[in-house]
């Protein structure tokens, strides 16, 4: 650190002590060093966490009908600036404390921006050497970088999809600019989320839409094309979210943000690929696992952002990781894969306004991480014990090993495919879809009975 002042007081580095008293901020099932079953990799290899700028020193704990009630004393500053980097300093403190390699932000989130374009980059160069000098001094690396291109009134009425022009130009130039320092800092990725490309009126979009999209379309190119003309060997990873602050976003769930990529010509570039978030699966309706699945079946999914929606509230609660079960799904997945090879889990998560503890932000992070440990050695369990592809490979999808199985797979011709109907049909005889059991190994696997 380059102040001796510490943020959090109150907290050390967290150990793993799995025996520790109840109530011990300690480590239980996050251990870095240990090797996953089944795997040659260990816990933290696998699980590659990272904090978030915004959520983690920057957001008060604000909502719609009350202020901030977190306390934040690195925000206390006598100008922008040394917000800034005491805003870096909290963020490094909770790294190193915590054990977390890597970090994301937006580049608003800690350079204060300025009242002219060259000014802000004047303070983001400012606030990179910073950050440059606090990686070289712990260690620690930068996930992904991106743009704030939803908080400054300018991009009300969207950027890439926008109605202003000025508005796409100054919304490109901060992207390159954020490239530029992404790739400065080594970082793994850069993110394109867009909450505000987005229907509003529909009566406002009905005309334009293929218009905007084709806009879409441009901007994602101009950045890709930028990142390979710089040599940046990351990936542009887009964030697909339903809903807030749009009504709909463009880019609702996997499935459409692939559509509109395919469209672009984006899909088709290999530097670009997905950052996909549990929250936002939940507001599109869908499984978080299914949207894993979905990015996975695209080969396109890179990075995670690891947080947990709350079905009884509507909007995106951001909360910290903390219900084993959804994950366990998501983690059979990245142990086929073997992690997240070069991408993070990076907790876009925050704090309920009701907790306002120095400590609830270790609390919400090591939750998190042993929430994703107990997953990834359950699905370890489950992968190796293999009953799980027992029934899902030998027997859901057994008939497709056979012969006929082959013959659809690499071409039957229509008149092929007619007599096999007249051979096998009309009464087919079919395995169990088996879902009760599946339900059952689940639970045995989390709760292991004697
Ligand atoms: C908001 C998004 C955002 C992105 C980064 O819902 O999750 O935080 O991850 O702009
Ligand atoms: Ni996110
Ligand atoms: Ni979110």
């Amino acid at each position: 650190m380059t102040s001796q002042k510490q943020w959090f007081p109150g907290v050390g580095n967290i150990p793993h002590d799995p025996k520790a008293k109840r109530g011990s901020l300690v480590f239980r099932h996050f251990n870095p060093t240990e090797v996953v079953a089944g795997t040659s990799k260990t816990l933290g290899e696998l699980l590659p966490f990272g904090v978030v700028a915004w959520h983690g020193v920057c957001n008060p704990s604000a909502d719609m009908f009350g202020r901030g009630t977190r306390p934040m004393p690195w925000d206390e500053a006598p100008d922008p600036i040394t917000k800034g980097k005491q805003r870096c300093e909290a963020l490094f403190e909770l790294m190193v404390k915590l054990g977390v390699d890597y970090y994301s932000w937006h580049n608003y989130d800690l350079a204060p921006e300025g009242a002219t374009l060259k000014e802000s980059h004047k303070n983001l160069d400012t606030i990179t050497d910073f950050l440059a000098e606090l990686q070289a001094a712990t260690g620690k690396k930068l996930a992904w970088g991106t743009c704030d291109h939803f908080s400054h009134p300018r991009y009300r009425l969207g950027v890439a999809t926008g109605v202003c022009p000025k508005v796409y130009a100054y919304g490109l130039s901060e992207v390159f600019k954020m490239l530029e320092i992404t790739m400065r800092l080594q970082g793994k990725n850069f993110v394109l989320w867009g909450g505000r490309e987005g229907m509003r009126q529909i009566m406002s979009i009905i005309k334009r839409l293929a218009f905007v999209l084709e806009n879409y379309g441009r901007f994602g190119n101009s950045v890709c094309d930028y990142a390979d003309e710089i040599g940046f060997d990351g990936k542009i990873i887009y964030e697909p979210k339903k809903r807030e602050p749009s009504k709909v976003q463009y880019q609702s769930d996997v499935a459409a943000t692939l559509f509109l990529l395919q469209q672009a010509g984006l899909l088709q570039r290999e530097n670009v690929g997905l950052n996909l978030e549990e929250n936002h699966a939940g507001l599109a309706g869908l499984d978080f696992a299914y949207e894993v699945a979905m990015a996975r079946a695209a080969d396109k999914l890179i990075s995670i952002d690891a947080n947990e929606g709350d079905p009884l509230i509507g909007w995106d609660v951001d909360e910290f990781s903390h219900t084993v079960k959804k994950l366990i799904p998501v983690m059979l997945m990245l142990l086929e894969d073997g992690g997240l090879p070069n991408g993070n889990l990076a907790f876009d998560a925050k704090l309920r306004r009701e907790s306002t503890d120095p400590k609830d932000i270790f609390w919400g992070i090591i939750g998190a991480m042993d929430t994703w440990s107990i997953a990834t050695k359950v699905a370890a369990q489950i992968r190796s014990e293999g009953v799980l592809d027992d029934i899902v490979e030998e027997s859901i999808y057994a008939e497709w090993g056979t012969s006929l199985g082959d013959r659809i797979r690499s071409g039957m011709t229509k008149d092929a495919i007619t007599n096999a109907a007249h051979r096998y049909g009309p009464t087919i005889e079919l395995p169990s879809g088996s879902e009760e059991r599946i339900n059952v190994l689940i639970n045995e696997h989390m709760f292991p009975a004697g």
